[in-house]
């Protein structure tokens, strides 16, 4: 392994201008980034086109948008680019960069970093072939699941990207334990907490993926089967797609708990509160996929109860950050003079995208948690579910809250890889504002033509039975999309512009980074994963056990025979 020294000093990171990364680390976490950007850039233009093309106004004057007219290829696109590529790049890179700095030591094994490198980005590769040679075959959404069935490749695509992301996450455990051996009393320091709790949920959730993946739909197209069971894999997919989502979000809530109060200017409220709110993350971030099942049938109303209350649990983490991370807020607004009740959101460090960025995701973050509660009930979800309401959330979490935290994320780390100053704060800050407003437009046209009925993923825009009001927000959405189309490329420009055109050197400053061990008040028992992993297992038995049973139809025989590739038994 490539030997590097780290500085003994736990402070000496942290010293201004020392942030240069050795060459090891600016080659591993760099190709990570840029790879994800790569993803990134296939992705994000996607979107816009897409409110356009659902924009009955729009479709009236330009009926064809060359190359975005493929409009479910260019949603796949969208997605699978997007939130699946983008992100697991990017957290995989960001959470080694954390681990590495905040441990003071390189991560465990510099060739298993690159092994996993490579099943990934090869994974990358198949699923670009993919779906640009196979259009119409691999249109099948994000949200992978039967009838609808891709060709191999796009199968061997996702295998390739988990299997990357695991070894990913067995480096960073390997590289915990070996801390841990050296530091047997002190609390690993909090960001490492929360990338481990990550990394576990990302390794417990894929299990649900893999098995549809491997089983299902993997043999499905390759012909080798010749039924299959949508019930089964959508609760397998949703096993992992719930938790997918808190894969996205944990890293940026690393950035708003370990770096942002230091960038703002302040202190985080209360390190044990944080490391509760992750142990939560771990214990009920995966017993919840169900909320995305509530319309389906074959599921009873008592599974769908015991997950809508876990649903509710698991918000209780995000309301315990907004008040935590608050109040860090508000202790850097009162450093810098804030007196009144109200004065401290706008004593921010409006002008700094680093820190905007992540102020600005937490605003939307306010509006897509809320709308999460509202989708988490049972009831209420039957009047959002399958229409442009769930876009609307879900742009407002991952597309406003993680996304901007990665930016904001991205504007510090691309000049440390790059050594070179961000090309141009300006235009990082016309990126974010533009990109905070063309969200919360977005969030509010969508979510408004959700309610008038609009549905997701369909092309209505010249639906007969689109109501007035529906088409007017599809046509709002479409102003959306022109803010938001200005503010990818400005971002590209910024990414460009740091990689290639920057001549300025990077200026001294802070690293966002702790680099000690955790506050002494924090429970050392919180770290004994072995307890959690236990509780967790115990409430998935409680949580899924009776879903399982039921989509495997027990009663009926086990179902499960059908998917026996040679005994040919007729769909039931
Ligand atoms: Fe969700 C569907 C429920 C959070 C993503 N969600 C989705 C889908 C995605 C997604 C991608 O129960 C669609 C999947 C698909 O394609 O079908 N979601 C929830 C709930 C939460 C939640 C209860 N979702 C997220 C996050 C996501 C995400 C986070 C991505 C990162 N979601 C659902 C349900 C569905 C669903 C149903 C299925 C709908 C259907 O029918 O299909 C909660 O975890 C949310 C809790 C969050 C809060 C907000 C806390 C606020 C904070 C900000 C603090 C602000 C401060 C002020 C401090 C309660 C932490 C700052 C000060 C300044 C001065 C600026
Ligand atoms: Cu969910």
């Amino acid at each position: 392994m490539a030997s590097i020294t780290y500085p003994q000093s736990a402070e000496a990171p942290a010293t201004p201008g020392t942030l240069k990364l050795v060459q090891r680390e600016r080659a591993m976490i760099g190709a990570h980034i840029i790879t994800a950007l790569i993803a990134l850039l296939f992705g994000i233009f996607m979107g816009p086109f897409q409110t356009f093309h659902r924009s009955p106004t729009f479709v009236q004057y330009f009926p064809t948008i060359p190359v975005f007219t493929f409009y479910y290829q260019a949603v796949t696109v969208h997605g699978v680019m997007n939130a699946l590529f983008f992100t697991t790049f990017f957290i995989v890179g960001f959470c080694y960069f954390v681990t590495e700095r905040s441990l003071q030591r390189p991560i465990k094994s510099v060739p298993m970093g690159w092994a996993a490198f490579a099943s990934m980005a090869l994974g990358l590769v198949l699923m670009l072939f993919t779906i640009l040679t196979s259009p119409q075959q691999s249109a099948v959404l994000y949200t992978f699941y039967p009838p609808m069935i891709a060709p191999a490749l796009f199968y061997i695509g996702l295998v390739l990207l988990a299997l990357g992301s695991w070894l990913a996450s067995a480096n960073i455990f390997l590289t915990y334990r070996d801390w841990k051996r050296e530091h047997r009393n002190e609390r690993v320091p909090l960001a490492v907490f929360a990338i481990l709790v990550n990394f576990i949920v990302w390794c417990v959730a894929t299990v649900g993926v893999a098995l549809e993946i491997v089983f299902m739909l993997l043999p499905a197209s390759l012909g080798m089967l010749k039924v299959t069971d949508p019930q089964l894999a959508r609760t397998l997919f949703w096993f992992f797609g719930h938790p997918l989502v808190y894969f996205w979000l944990l890293p940026a809530y690393v950035s708003w708990y370990t770096m942002l109060p230091r960038q703002a200017g302040g202190k985080l409220f209360s390190e044990p509160l944080a490391r509760v709110a992750f142990v939560m993350f771990l214990l009920f971030a995966v017993p919840v996929g169900v909320h995305h099942q509530f319309s389906d049938p074959g599921i009873s109303a008592s599974s769908k109860g015991v997950q809508t209350l876990l649903t509710l649990v698991v918000s209780i983490p995000s309301f315990m950050t907004a008040f935590n991370v608050g109040a860090a807020l508000e202790n850097a607004a009162r450093n810098r003079g804030a007196k009144t009740l109200f004065d401290w959101p706008f004593k921010q460090k409006w002008n700094d995208p680093v820190v905007a960025a992540q102020l600005a995701g937490m605003l939307l973050f306010v509006a897509g948690g809320f709308s999460g509660l509202i989708n988490a009930s049972a009831q209420l979800n039957a009047t959002i579910h399958n229409t442009s309401w769930v876009p609307a959330h879900f742009h407002q979490t991952l597309g406003g809250a993680v996304m901007l935290t990665y930016i904001g994320i991205l504007y510090w780390l691309l000049p440390a890889i790059r050594g070179r100053a961000l090309f141009s704060k300006r235009a990082a800050l016309a990126q974010v504002f533009t990109w905070l407003i063309g969200m919360t437009l977005f969030g509010l046209a969508m979510g408004e033509a959700g309610l008038q009925g609009v549905p997701r993923r369909a092309l209505t825009s010249q639906a007969p039975y689109l109501t007035p009001a529906g088409a007017f927000w599809m046509d709002v959405t479409a102003i959306s999309g022109v803010i938001l189309l200005i503010s990818s490329i400005l971002l590209f420009v910024n990414v460009i512009g740091t990689l290639f055109f920057s001549r300025q050197p990077m200026p001294g400053g802070e690293v966002p980074i702790e680099t000690v061990s955790g506050d002494r008040s924090s429970p050392l028992w919180l770290e004994r994963w072995g307890i959690w992993l236990g509780v967790l297992g115990v409430l998935l038995l409680i949580a899924y056990g009776p879903v399982v049973a039921e989509v495997l139809d027990f009663q009926e025989g086990w179902n499960i025979m059908r998917f026996i590739p040679t005994s040919n038994a007729p769909m039931p």
